[in-house]
Order: C-alpha cells, then structure tokens, then sequence
C-alpha cells in the first residue's frame, strides 16, 4: 500500500444510490476514498465507514489523482464541473453518469481543455451489485489513463474498455439497453396474448427464459450475416416465416392484443420478398433497415 497505507487513493463525487455504494466499495477494499456530495449529509455514512468528506466538490477533486462522477444526468454534471473548473488539471476524470455520446465527447474536450484526462465509463446493473462481477462497466476515452488506473476500476465490477473515442462507452450502454426493451417490451405484450388464452404466465415465462437461452448461437450466426452482408435463411427463408407471421397477426387480432410491431416485421418482410430475397433468413431485413424507411 501507499505512504498512508492506503492500497490507492480516489475521490468520488455524488453520493446518491449509485455513487454511495461506489464510494463504499473503494473504502472497503482500502482506498483513501474522499467524497462529496450536493446534499451533504449524504456523506455522513461513508465517513462512519473511513471516508474523508470534502467541504467542496473543488477539494474533493483536489484531495486524489482519480475522480469518480456519479451525479443524476448531464445537466448535474455541467453543473458540478462548472464549480469544479481548473481543480481537475493533471487528474483522470471518471465521469459515470448516463449520458449520450455526445455528452461523453464533449466532458472530454472540457477536460482536455483544462489539461485533465477523461474517461466515460456507463453502468449496467444496480448499486447493490457494485463491487460484484454482476455489475458491468463498460469505459471509453483516454487509454493511457485506463491503463493506468484499471486495476482501482475494476474493484467496482466487470470492467470493459471500448476504445480512445469518449463515447463508445455511451454508444455500447444504450445498444445494450435498447436490446434489452425491444426484447422486454415483445414479451410483456405477448404476456397479453398467453393472459387471453388462460395460460398462466408464469409458467410461461420459465419456459420462454429456457427457450431465450438458446437465443445466442443464433445472434451470433446473425451479427456474422448483417457484417457480412451474406444472409442464409436463419429461422427458415422469409417465404416462409412471411405465412407464419400472418397466422400470428390474425390470432392476436382476433382475441383482442394488438400486433403492431409483428405487422412492422410482416411489411419488412414483404417488401424483401418483392425485392426478390425471400430465399434469404430473418437477418436479411437489415438491408431495409440500413436503408430506413
Ligand atoms: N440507481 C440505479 O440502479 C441505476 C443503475 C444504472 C446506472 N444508473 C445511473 O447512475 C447515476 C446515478 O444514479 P443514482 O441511482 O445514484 O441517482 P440518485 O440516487 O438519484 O442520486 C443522484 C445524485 O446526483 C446528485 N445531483 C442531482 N442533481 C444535481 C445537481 N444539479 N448538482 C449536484 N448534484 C446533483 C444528487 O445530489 P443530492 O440530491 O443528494 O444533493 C445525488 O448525489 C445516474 O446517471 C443513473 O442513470 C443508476
């Protein structure tokens, strides 16, 4: 450890669900952890636990060669930066927070600009898993600086890094998560139509978690298809996926549950049929897709 002792020394500012048990994960493990908050008596706990509470959100980055952000949005960001200013020259800047990659790339440009290295990293998972490899931490920006300081993220969770563009963490969080609510919304709205016909959906549900679990070999047959711009007939040719999903239209229509999005799925297939592929798999719809409407 340091001269203090210390295995490292890290200063976190934002002390709400996500930041306090971020700070908590670094005292625990025995960094000399300081940290800030808007609402100072959120800090009262971590400094029960080891922490330093710092009188300003400037000291706190003052206090430590790392700064971890963990506020509620951009905006908060903005606003703590903007108090923080200079204070961040020669320190690596964690910033946590949701945002956009936009937002990412411009806190970079704000701190190069004051001679402060950036990295983006967004959070996959809820604070009671900080500190578990059940939390994913995907990080972008500044190689040198995640480099230099992986081995203190990591305590935090499963760590991946994206690349030197700021907001390739932003860009994986929110295709991560869009993936989760297209799936997520298809089965709540197909609980509608388990519901109508009198099967019970939590025994639907264990048997679609089974069935969702052989899902990855497929994905990964299909992302090889869309970047090889070759599409075999992965879940039969359209031809015949295009019948299937006319039964599936007409069955949830007449009991009532709308098929809005299977009949957005049967347009696109059609019109790859029209367009002459109907020989080619579900991953071929891409090429509409790509196009836009
Ligand atoms: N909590 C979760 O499960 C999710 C998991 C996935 C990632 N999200 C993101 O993490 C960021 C922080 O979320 P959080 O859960 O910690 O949020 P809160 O508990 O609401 O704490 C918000 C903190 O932000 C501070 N704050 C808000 N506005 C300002 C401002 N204008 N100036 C300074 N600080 C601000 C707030 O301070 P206070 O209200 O205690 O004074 C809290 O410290 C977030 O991006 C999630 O999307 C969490």
């Amino acid at each position: 450890g340091g001269p203090s002792g210390a295995v490292g020394q890290v200063s976190v500012l934002g002390l709400g669900d996500m930041g306090s048990a971020i700070a908590k994960a670094f005292v625990d493990r025995g960094y000399r952890t300081t940290v800030w908050n808007r609402t100072a008596s959120k800090s009262a706990p971590l400094v029960d636990a080891g922490a330093t509470a710092a009188a300003t959100a400037a000291e706190a980055v003052a206090a430590s060669p790392l700064v971890v952000v963990c506020l509620l949005d951009g905006k908060a960001v903005d606003e703590v930066l903007g108090y923080v200013d200079a204070a961040v020259a020669g320190k690596v800047l964690v910033n946590l927070t949701s945002g956009s990659p936009g937002q990412a790339r411009a806190n970079e440009r704000w701190a190069g600009e004051r001679g402060a290295e950036y990295l983006d990293g967004k959070i996959m998972g809820d604070p009671p898993y900080v500190g578990t490899p059940r939390i994913m931490f995907p990080f972008s920006g500044s190689r040198r600086a995640f480099d230099a300081h992986d081995s203190t993220l990591r305590e935090l969770g499963s760590v991946t890094y994206h690349g030197e563009d700021a907001g390739l963490a932003a860009v994986e969080f929110m295709a991560q998560v869009a993936v989760g609510y297209e799936l997520l919304i298809g089965y709540l709205h197909t609980l509608r139509l388990v519901q109508a016909e009198g099967v019970d959906v939590v025994e639907f549900t264990e048997r679609i978690a089974g069935s969702v679990a052989a899902y990855p070999p497929l994905l990964t047959q299909m992302g090889k298809a869309v970047k090889n711009g070759y599409y075999p007939p992965d879940l039969g040719p359209l031809s015949v996926q295009a019948a299937l999903m006319d039964d599936m239209i007409g069955h949830r229509e007449s009991i009532g549950v709308e098929a809005v999005r299977m009949r957005e799925v049967k347009e696109l297939m059609d019109r790859r049929i029209a367009d002459g592929h109907g020989g080619q798999g579900f991953s071929s719809l891409f090429e509409l897709l790509a196009r836009g409407r």
